[in-house]
């Protein structure tokens, strides 16, 4: 486990699986069918139980009318049967195929923690989005998700009496001890300039 302090903050990583994590939210790295697929999203659905499908659907129904779920455009649903409370639907950019994969990626993770913030949410755990079936490339992934993790901190941090002061935890959950190595690596160079 890495821990550092960032405007007050701290931002974590852990080697481990995110349907375990006792956060108040965590994020799915979903598809735009919100209906569930394989990876870290098959295993919160496994995790979570048949109640979080049923609430998937009635969104897609009833407040999208139908459509797909746009790129980066995050959607909050309850937890269930998971410790976290709540879960945050994002869908990452698929590498090679979406124009702008790392506006899309830095987007995903910006509206969802706003989306955390917002909700007036303490703690929020990602995976690492976009890097299994999406195809992305992990160290690529893994600087994108920790400067936006660190800049959605520090501006948080400047906007006074604001609900996102209540954040006060970002976790990353990597599945494999190879990923938890390379965003330890990125995030001891990101804040080697800063801290
Ligand atoms: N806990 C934490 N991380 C996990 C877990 C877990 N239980 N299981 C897998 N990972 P992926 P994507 C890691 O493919 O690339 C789905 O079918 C995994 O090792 O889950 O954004 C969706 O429905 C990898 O590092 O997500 C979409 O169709 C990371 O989670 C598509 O895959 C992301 O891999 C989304 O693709």
């Amino acid at each position: 486990m890495m821990q550092v302090r960032v405007s007050g903050k701290t931002i974590t990583l852990v080697q481990g699986d995110i349907t375990h994590q006792d956060v108040d939210a965590i994020v799915n790295a979903a598809n735009k069918t919100l209906l569930g697929g394989g990876g870290v999203d098959g295993a919160i659905h496994r995790a979570a139980g048949p109640e979080l499908l049923q609430e998937c659907k009635r969104i897609r129904q009833e407040v999208l009318g139908g459509a797909y779920v746009e790129t980066a455009q995050p959607v909050m649903t309850g937890g269930y049967r998971l410790k976290a409370r709540h879960v945050i639907h994002v869908v990452g950019p698929i590498c090679r195929i979406d124009p702008h994969p790392d506006r899309l990626l830095r987007l995903a993770y910006w509206n969802s923690l706003q989306l955390a913030a917002n909700a007036g949410l303490q703690s929020v755990a990602f995976p690492s989005i976009s890097t299994g079936a999406f195809g992305c490339d992990v160290r690529w992934a893994s600087g994108i998700a920790l400067s936006t993790i660190v800049d959605f901190l520090n501006q948080s941090s400047k906007q006074e009496l604001s609900a996102t002061d209540r954040l006060n935890e970002v976790r990353m959950v990597l599945f494999t001890r190879a990923d938890y190595d390379v965003y330890a690596e990125t995030l001891r160079e990101l804040i080697k300039g800063t801290n």
